[in-house]
């Protein structure tokens, strides 16, 4: 179904032929607004912003560029097509019909993995929203705004599916999703990574690599649910969620790039002299970002993850692809865990290791960008390889939690850890340096802020001095 803009809020789920959700929905619409008028980004209301807006939610053709103000952005409420012949692939429910409303004893299960994934999306806007104040770009200023519009789009696909099908107590959930607030002491948003500080612009492109990229995993995950309403919501986020995983790839690229120019030019280690941010911090950003989105995934050893998967309503990444019986009953999963103050190597249930095998997954995928990172690095003849740490380094959700563990995997004593922290994670004196490097905005079309190089293209094939972002 094509999505009709002429409504209040734009949808492809034919909203005007149930008065009753609409109304709900039309009610949430302005307490939204509110919230990203206080919460969203910083003093950018009367922009006018170059923005892409989804004109279909199919994979090709879906999007429409154009200057809009923020606040005027058509959030809607926009589902992949339906395949009517669609079946469940796994679980207990294996080759039932997927399900058009939400079975009676999933109800709470779905409605919490729902709200978590919905309380994220708002909670990344909150993070990011003085980014603007210090943008290194106008090109750069669109895409962190294209960013939160589209995150506060996704918070409509969770808002949508808590009104349609959860009756009284979605309703308050989606209230509640306005009400919790990164970072806040009393009522924090539910996923550690979500309430630390995105402060400046080497946290945000690290963030849309590495946290944003668990949105992609989880996201493909929940593609997989019986609950085809989900299963639909999800499919679209997903091709929204591209680009951002793009700003984060190609922004740390891009700081890398201009890092090792200056090295070359200048014949030295030390660009902090020249104003740029040395590899080394870039590596202790890297390793913070990277152990807080592993986090995300929860615990190695899992029942809930194995409850999910038993009941059908949270798959694996690509599971209609992979070659099994879906079942996973007799399988078993090979997966590091902790014995005796060690690491070690155990096969266990495969049904209890489903969020390690995602984490499989998504360290797999993380890996990739520090390919094309490092290759910068050598084309530029600098001896220096940026690398993913171990897995259990700096970790506070699973069995690696609690253990001290380096960047290379070795075990050690708290002291020892903590002796070396400095060099593994970015220290007060990196934060505020980098911090000095922030800002003012530049605004002014073509140009960039001197730690970072230019981007290989334009939004929307546009010129290199195209003025994304209008002051008015
Ligand atoms: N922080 O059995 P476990 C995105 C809790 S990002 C705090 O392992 P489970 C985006 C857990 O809730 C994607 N608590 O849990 C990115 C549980 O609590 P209870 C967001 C945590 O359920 C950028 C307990 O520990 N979507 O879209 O298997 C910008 C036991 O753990 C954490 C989703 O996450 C943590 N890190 O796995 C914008 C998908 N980890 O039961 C957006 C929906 C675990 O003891 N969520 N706990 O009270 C899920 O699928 C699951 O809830 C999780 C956790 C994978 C997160």
């Amino acid at each position: 179904m094509s999505i009709d803009y002429s409504q209040r809020i734009p949808n492809n789920v034919d909203l005007s032929s149930d008065r009753r959700l609409q109304r709900a929905l039309e009610n949430w619409q302005p307490r939204f607004l509110d919230w990203w008028k206080d919460l969203g980004p910083d003093g950018s209301a009367n922009f006018d912003v170059y923005l892409r807006t989804a004109i279909s939610a199919e994979a090709n053709g879906w999007a429409n560029f154009g200057y809009v103000k923020m606040p005027e952005y058509r959030w809607g409420i926009f589902l992949a097509g339906r395949d009517p012949n669609r079946v469940i692939a796994y679980g207990d429910n294996k080759g039932k019909a997927a399900w058009q409303e939400v079975p009676g004893e999933l109800r709470s299960t779905l409605r919490r993995l729902i709200v978590t994934q919905g309380d994220t999306e708002p909670a990344s806007v909150e993070q990011q929203r003085l980014l603007g104040k210090t943008a290194p770009s106008l090109y750069d200023l669109r895409n962190v705004f294209q960013v939160n519009c589209e995150e506060g789009r996704h918070l409509w696909a969770m808002v949508y599916l808590l009104h349609a099908y959860f009756g009284r107590d979605g309703r308050e959930e989606a209230e509640m999703l306005l009400e919790r607030h990164s970072g806040d002491p009393d009522k924090p948003r539910i996923l550690g990574a979500f309430n630390e500080k995105t402060p400046d612009w080497l946290s945000f492109f690290m963030f849309t690599y590495f946290t944003d990229r668990d949105g992609k995993y989880q996201l493909a995950s929940l593609a997989e649910s019986g609950f085809d309403p989900l299963a639909r919501s999800c499919r679209f986020m997903l091709i929204e969620e591209a680009h951002h995983m793009f700003v984060g790839e190609s922004g740390v690229q891009r700081i890398v790039q201009r890092t090792c120019d200056l090295m070359k030019e200048h014949k030295t280690d030390d660009v902090r002299a020249l104003g740029a941010i040395d590899l080394a911090t870039i590596q202790k950003y890297l390793n913070f970002h990277f152990s807080v989105s592993l986090d995300l995934f929860g615990q190695e050893a899992s029942t809930n993850a194995a409850n999910y998967y038993t009941m059908g309503v949270k798959g694996r990444y690509l599971e209609t692809r992979i070659e099994d019986d879906h079942v996973l009953t007799d399988a078993g999963f090979d997966l590091d865990t902790v014995e005796g103050g060690r690491i070690v190597r155990k096969t266990v249930p495969a049904l209890a290791a489903l969020n390690e095998r995602l984490r499989n997954d998504y360290v797999e995928d993380c890996a990739k960008g520090l390919l094309r990172w490092n290759k910068v690095i050598a084309d530029a003849g600098i001896d220096f390889e940026l690398k993913l740490p171990h897995r259990a380094f700096n970790r506070r959700i699973g069995a690696f939690a609690e253990l001290c563990v380096s960047p290379d995997g070795s075990v050690m004593s708290e002291a020892e850890w903590k002796a070396n922290e400095s060099k593994w994670l970015p220290t007060a004196e990196d934060r505020a340096y980098v911090t000095s490097l922030m800002g003012p905005a530049v605004v002014e079309p073509g140009r960039y802020a001197n730690w970072i190089a230019p981007p290989q293209h334009g939004i929307n094939r546009q010129p290199a001095n195209f003025e994304y972002v209008r002051f008015n």
